[in-house]
Formats: structure tokens, sequence, C-alpha cells
């Protein structure tokens, strides 16, 4: 399965843009789970209409060592839904064996309207890494990742996206620059134009992350980028089953 990625300092909108994500993404018709790294993502995931079924939040002791402990995380996110699907199952199946009964006692049938449906399986990783004070630099996301958001705040001091080993700037599939509408239109300019300048190949996208504006185009790229040649290679190695080579 794929893993995107969020990543970006503390407060820089990777929750918001990471819920404009899974509109995106949804709309297409992939079904992402979401993986927060704190207590903090999640109301921002539920305000962006994200349903509970496909969220698993880290706990704070964890989170410090994402990259470590993704796989458990993915694998006990993916196990939850499966289990709650067998729930649902049982309780449909209780159901209807109880109406039997009644059929036969001649009592009528219970229709349980309330009980949900089964939830569709994830088919795509939707992570948000721990927030990063200071710079770039942490390794955490990208370990992860196939493919790499970075989050930067357009007011962010442009003496940090100049700084050598900016790690997660360097390896990023997407830049998104957000909070362009409380940010000086002098300052936002001069730091886009700068990481013009040093990923001369990457897309910039400013956005208003809050505001679903351009968030589109950062959904455009991950989808080109879910169809690339490479990653469509990795996915169907990753995934194909060891065939018996055929005696002559
Ligand atoms: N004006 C404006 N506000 C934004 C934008 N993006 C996010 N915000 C606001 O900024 C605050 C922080 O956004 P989050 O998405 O929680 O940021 P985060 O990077 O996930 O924060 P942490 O997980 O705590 O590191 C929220 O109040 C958002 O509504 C934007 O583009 N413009
Ligand atoms: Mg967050």
């Amino acid at each position: 399965m794929q893993k995107i990625v969020v990543v970006g300092r503390n407060d820089a909108g990777k929750s918001t843009l990471l819920g404009e994500i899974y509109r995106g993404l949804t709309a297409k018709g992939y079904q992402p789970m979401v993986i927060g790294s704190g207590i903090q993502d999640e109301k921002p995931f539920l305000e962006k209409g994200i349903p509970s079924a496909y969220i698993t939040i880290e706990t704070p002791e964890t989170r410090r060592d994402l990259a470590d402990n993704m796989e458990r995380v993915m694998r006990n996110s993916l196990n939850k839904i499966e289990e709650n699907n067998k729930l649902i199952q049982h309780a449909k199946h209780a159901l209807s064996e109880l109406n039997k009964v009644r059929s036969v006692l001649e009592l009528g049938q219970i229709f349980q309207n309330d009980l949900p449906y089964p939830s569709k399986l994830p088919d795509t990783f939707l992570l948000e890494a721990v927030g990063i004070g200071d710079g770039y630099k942490s390794l955490d996301g990208k370990q992860v990742a196939d493919i790499l958001v970075t989050v930067v705040p357009a007011g962010i001091k442009s003496e940090l996206l100049m700084e050598n080993d900016n790690i997660l700037l360097d390896k990023a599939d997407v830049i998104a620059v957000t909070k362009i509408d409380v940010t000086s239109k002098t300052v936002a300019n001069s730091n886009v134009k700068l990481l013009q300048r040093i990923y001369r190949n990457k897309p910039i996208i400013p956005i208003v992350a809050s505001e679903g504006i351009h968030t589109d185009l950062v959904v455009k790229e991950i989808i080109n980028k879910m169809g690339d040649p490479v990653e469509l290679l990795n996915k169907a190695t990753y995934n194909r089953k060891a065939k018996p080579i055929p005696a002559h």
C-alpha cells in the first residue's frame, strides 16, 4: 500500500492539508487510512469530515519514533477496521437468527436500522509526522514515505529555508506553502521564489489549507505520483506472489 506522509513544522497546517488530501483522494475512489501523531491532530481531521473509522491517532509516548513504529501502527489500524467489520457481520447474523426464532413464535421481525455497514478496507496510508519545531532536518517522515508532502508556512524565516541538510525539503515530492492568506505578500512572494530557486524541479504550491484553496493542485501531484511508472513497478513487485517457474 502506498504511504503518503505529510511533514512540516509545528502549526504549519499539516492536519488541515491532510484533511483536504483525504477528501481529494476519496473523490478519486481511493480509501486512505489516516494516521496522526498526537491528539492535537484529531480535531482538524474530524472537522474535515474524515470518518473516525479511518483515523488512527498515535499516543504522544510513541510519536517520537514514528518510523520505527509505523509498521505496527499501520497493521493495528487495519486490524481495527477488520475487527469492526467482523463485529458488524456477527451482529447482523445474530439478528437474523433472532428473527428466525421470532418468526416461528409468530412475534414479528425486528429491524435494526442503526447497524452500520462494514467499512471499505483502506488502500492507501495518509500519515502526519510529528511537528518539527525549528527546521526540516528530521528523517522520520522520509523513511516511511512513498510520497512526501512537505508543508512550509509562507511566513517562515528565509534563513531556515537556506540552511543545509533540510532533508524533508530536499526529499519532498510536493512542497505546499500554507497560510498565504495571513502572510504579508512580500514575505510570501520572496519565500516562494527562494524555494523555486533552491528546488527548480519540484512542484511548489501556495495554498490556503483552511479554505481548501489550491489544495486540489496538491492532490493532483499526489495522484500523478501514484501513477508514476517507478511507483507502479514498486507496487506490483511488492504485491506479487512468487510464481513457480514452469519446468520444461
Ligand atoms: N489562515 C490560515 N490558517 C491555516 C491555514 N492552514 C492551517 N491553518 C490554521 O492553522 C492552525 C494549525 O493548523 P493544523 O493543521 O492543526 O497544523 P499542524 O501542522 O497539523 O499542527 P501540529 O500537528 O500541532 O504540528 C489551525 O488553526 C488551522 O485552522 C492556512 O492556509 N491559512
Ligand atoms: Mg497536526
